[in-house]
């Protein structure tokens, strides 16, 4: 912990620290400001406090709530009264400018937690916060010996980037919607803002689309190995917009076009050039399939397809893949866009693709999703210089799915292994040259699941590269430091045991 307060610019304690003062320095990802009070005593939540809030608040207020009562056992009422005491306050107050909409300032003393920010958004980060600095055992939902002591304190925090993503595969292995809740809950800890669900690829296909009904029912209806797929109906898409929204997350669809598509080719014959539908695909091979760039139905069917996905989107974001169209010839590439990007536009929402679609003419708003393994991308970089936003998942460091080590069970390894220190030991401001931290939008880190089925392997996967990235997304580069990640990852372990996270215990942490 020492090496942590280092970091942070704060003197080192003298003396041994208080689990609780050493908590207060252990917050991933690393806040902006951390200034523990050695003498000022901390918080102690007991059956009598209760969760202040603006009325606002009150949503905030009550997955704090719900976050704490299973393990401490206590009825934590959410009031917006505020004359009682004891209480954990959070508050739409005056906060400076600087923080942003997801920024926060958090006061601990003996009398109480006070929680402020511009926004309920701002508040939701700082509950994350919150959460890390009590102990481990309040993630469990069953009861736990408390006490549950808030260190004293004051944290000052705001984002780095605005956009700090992961992305599930629900393509090659489906995932349904509690394993994709299960997922949010996760990372919503970690501060991540936007969850993007590729939702279409060779080997399934998995939203309902109503006016093309056979993709989801039978385009849907295998994944990657055989097994029976699944997609989503419209209606549990939109539960899993709202639960994600509920916890401060974005829901960011792909449709991945005009190559990964032979769900679609399989689903409706009329869709190739040929008028033979191909046969469904269960294997993990990319690049085979390609739209029919000529024919007039192929633009309906991306039409009605994108009209549908809008309906149910609140976000702004729509990704439209473009990436690996091995199939798909430059020029037919950018014919097909040239017809496509304008659909989008008319929508209002803002495009997303895979950097390759910058082969294409996007409008300037339209953002690249780098995932290349170099440091020079002449797409990318030239893109930036135009103006557009570059969102950095290069893939030998911000890919999830990448094995760690030869020994890794699950996973890929053709961008190389992945260890944590390696997820972590980047700068998504200066990664790619010529594009500078101004043309940086954020950092996602997607997981492909050509290899993985469920919530473990998930989370194996996941953890703890993805807080690591979070950490990359969030914090000032100024805190970057190796030896502080790997002590504050170290002791996360337990609370990720009390979470009944499936994590990969990493040689390169002492756990
Ligand atoms: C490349 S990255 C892909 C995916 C695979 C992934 C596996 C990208 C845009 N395309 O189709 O699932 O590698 O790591």
């Amino acid at each position: 912990a020492a090496g942590a307060v280092a970091v942070l610019g704060l003197a080192a304690p003298a003396t041994a620290s208080t689990p609780e003062e050493s908590r207060m320095t252990q917050v991933i990802p690393a806040p902006v400001s951390v200034t523990p009070d050695r003498h000022g005593g901390g918080f102690t939540i007991t059956p009598g406090t209760a969760i202040t809030v603006d009325r606002a608040a009150k949503g905030v207020g009550n997955f704090l709530a719900g976050v704490l009562r299973p393990s401490t056992g206590y009825r934590l009422p959410v009031v917006t009264d505020r004359r009682r005491g004891g209480a954990i306050d959070l508050s739409l107050g005056y906060v400076p400018a600087r923080l942003g909409t997801e920024g926060y300032e958090l006061t601990v003393n003996r009398r109480g937690v006070s929680l402020k920010a511009r926004t309920t958004a701002g508040l939701f980060t700082g509950v994350q916060t919150l959460r890390q600095l009590l102990p481990a055992a309040v993630e469990s939902r069953t009861r736990q010996r408390g006490p549950w002591t808030v260190p004293a304190g004051r944290i000052v925090d705001h984002p780095r980037f605005a956009y700090r993503g992961a992305m599930l595969d629900v393509a090659r292995h489906f995932f349904t919607p509690a394993e994709v809740k299960t997922y949010i809950d996760q990372i919503a800890l970690y501060k991540i803002n936007h969850l993007h669900l590729h939702l279409a690829d060779d080997q399934g296909w998995r939203i309902e689309i109503e006016s093309w009904p056979r993709l989801a029912t039978y385009g849907g209806s295998t994944e990657v190995g055989g097994g029976p797929g699944g997609y989503y109906t419209k209606a549990q898409f939109r539960d899993l917009v709202s639960y994600a929204a509920a916890r401060n997350i974005t829901i960011v669809p792909e449709i991945d076009l005009p190559g990964h598509t032979n769900a679609a080719l399989a689903s409706y014959a009329e869709l190739n050039c040929d008028g033979v539908a191909p046969p469904l695909y269960t294997g993990i091979e990319v690049g085979f399939s390609s739209l029919c760039i000529d024919k007039e139905i192929t633009y309906q069917f991306v039409q009605d397809v994108i009209t549908e996905l809008v309906e149910l989107t609140p976000g702004p974001y729509l990704h439209l893949g473009g990436d690996e169209a091995h199939s798909t010839t430059d020029p037919d590439f950018v014919k097909f866009f040239d017809r496509v990007f304008p659909m989008v536009e008319a929508t209002g929402k803002r495009l997303l693709g895979w950097h390759e679609y910058l082969k294409a003419t996007p409008p300037l708003s339209a953002v690249a999703q780098y995932w290349g393994t170099t440091n020079t991308n002449d797409l990318v970089s030239d893109g930036a210089a135009r103006g557009h936003k570059v969102l950095m998942s290069p893939a030998s460091k911000a890919y999830l799915d990448m094995k760690y080590d030869e020994n890794t069970p699950l996973g890929l390894s053709w961008a190389g292994y992945t260890e944590v220190d390696d997820a972590y030991d980047w700068n998504p401001g200066t990664f790619v040259q010529g594009v500078p931290e101004s043309a940086v939008l954020g950092v996602e880190a997607p997981l492909w699941s050509e290899t993985l089925e469920n919530s473990d392997h998930i989370e194996f996967m996941a953890f703890p590269r993805l807080p690591a990235i979070a950490e990359l997304a969030w914090s000032p580069w100024s805190t970057h430091d190796w030896q502080s990640m790997r002590t504050r990852l170290a002791a996360e372990a337990p609370r990720w045991e009390a979470m009944g996270v499936d994590f990969h215990r990493s040689p390169k942490i002492d756990w």
